[in-house]
């Protein structure tokens, strides 16, 4: 008897063949005297057709079945499994019989809600709906990282324990390390500029971040996955900013090329990215409130509210998903932002805002060693607290640029969902730490 596991997707090619399949009962159906279960794997769904000396499974046991392979108009991959053997591997053995497709129904009114969903991820991750999620996020992953190298830039991992963060805004977690006290990384911002300095020149990591925000919105995680790119010599910021769309188109067309099936089972409509606006910070608060920002009244950063109507306003006019708002204040951006010459207030920074949300920031950096010491100084930061940093440019360092993309973000806009902790496998939000 064949031993040899088979897949689903081998079949057609082994027609009139004893094949052994492996793989777990999503349905059973009997019809008069006939036994039909569907049984998947990795590679997909197979219909088996049970013998009389076949026991009939509990519903999501895993099976090695053994039988013929036969073609048949009725199963929807075209092929059937004559099965004269089956051994029942493991079984739901807890009594209770449990549907991985029911605990992550859809989210609607009367039905689980999202935390008690998220309460048994580890068994609804069985689902239909969370193995098309989870393929996307990695396909996603894949696309950048093929996009990214075929532009010559070389992929990092940098220390996610750190003695300093970038970030200021938001805050970092403790960690007791040894008899020291170090941080969780809140990005690889100062690492990323430090390998933009080097004769590499373009570097992504696409890594954990970490950051202690006492936030519970739809739009939060305290870990998250970043997609981290820094390059040097960008011709401007415009080049930074082109460098993501680049990268978003490269991502949309490859899922749309090697995930058709997911997408159209999750009924997810992927963005419009063509003829995305751009606007700066002044002009995008004009034409939200009619005021002209000025030097008295400068404008602040955007709310919520405001970026969900700039997003409304660039689908409305431009029929695009995206847009672009930069040249915020240096006052309420990181140090590490380069502040443009005839208007040191402004820094060459940028948000993209996709649906509505914030998907990632960027800019131009301080490559300057003077400008650093004169933005951490405005922000009360001493350059003695970010050991190694300042002397990467005190050595010499190009001028460069970059972006972070967080990645539950942008699956979660992608997919059109709600909830960013839709969008990702295992939530570490403010309540949850499990599983
Ligand atoms: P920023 O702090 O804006 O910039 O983060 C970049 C992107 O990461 C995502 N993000 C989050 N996702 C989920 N939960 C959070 N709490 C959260 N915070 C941020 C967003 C955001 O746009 N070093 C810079 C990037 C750069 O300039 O290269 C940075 O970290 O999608």
């Amino acid at each position: 008897m064949r031993q040899e596991r088979t897949l689903a997707k081998q079949l057609p090619c082994l027609v009139g063949e004893e094949v052994c399949l492996k793989g777990r009962v999503v349905s059973i159906r009997e019809v008069g005297t006939v036994r039909f279960v569907d049984l998947v794997d990795r590679s997909g769904r197979t219909q088996l057709l049970l013998g009389d000396a076949c026991p009939t499974p509990a519903l999501q046991s895993l099976l090695n079945c053994y039988g013929v392979v036969k073609t048949s108009s009725k199963s929807l991959s075209g092929y059937e499994i004559h099965c004269h053997k089956v051994l029942v591997i493991a079984a739901p053995g807890i009594g209770e019989s449990y549907n991985p497709e029911e605990i992550n129904s859809p989210l609607k009114e009367g039905g689980p809600s999202l935390e008690n969903q998220l309460d048994r991820k580890h068994l609804s991750l069985r689902s239909s709906a969370q193995q098309s999620i989870t393929r996307i996020s990695s396909e996603v992953i894949h696309a950048a990282g093929s996009f990214l190298r075929s532009r010559d830039f070389v992929e990092i991992k940098t220390p996610k324990l750190v003695s300093a963060g970038a970030e200021g805004g938001s805050g970092m977690f403790e960690v007791k390390y040894f008899d020291k006290l170090m941080y969780l990384s809140q990005s690889p911002q100062l690492f990323k500029q430090t390998m933009a300095a080097s004769p590499l020149e373009r570097v992504f990591e696409i890594a954990p971040v970490f950051r202690f925000e006492k936030h519970a919105t739809s739009r939060h995680l305290n870990e998250f996955t970043g997609v981290d790119v820094e390059f040097a010599y960008p011709d401007g910021l415009e080049a930074v900013i082109q460098m993501e769309i680049d990268l978003l188109y490269a991502i949309r067309e490859h899922l749309l090329q090697n995930c058709s099936s997911e997408l159209e089972y999750l009924g997810a409509k992927l963005p419009n990215l063509d003829n995305i606006p751009m606007l700066s910070l002044d002009e995008a608060k004009e034409l939200l409130t009619g005021e002209k920002p000025s030097r008295r009244k400068p404008a602040k950063e955007l709310t919520p509210a405001e970026e969900k109507h700039l997003c409304q306003w660039a689908r409305e006019t431009y029929g695009s998903d995206a847009i672009v708002v930069h040249s915020y204040p240096a006052a309420t951006r990181p140090f590490y932002l380069m502040p443009y010459e005839d208007n040191p207030r402004r820094s060459m920074s940028f948000d993209l805002l996709l649906r509505g949300v914030e998907m990632s920031s960027g800019g131009i950096r301080v490559h300057d060693p003077d400008v650093l010491e004169f933005n951490l100084k405005r922000k009360g930061l001493e350059t003695s607290d970010f050991g190694f940093y300042p002397e990467v440019f005190q050595y010499g360092c190009p001028p460069h640029g970059g972006f972070g993309i967080g990645l539950e973000r942008l699956v979660q806009k992608f997919l059109g969902f709600e909830n960013i902790r839709e969008a990702c496998l295992f939530v570490r939000d403010r309540q949850r730490l499990a599983p």
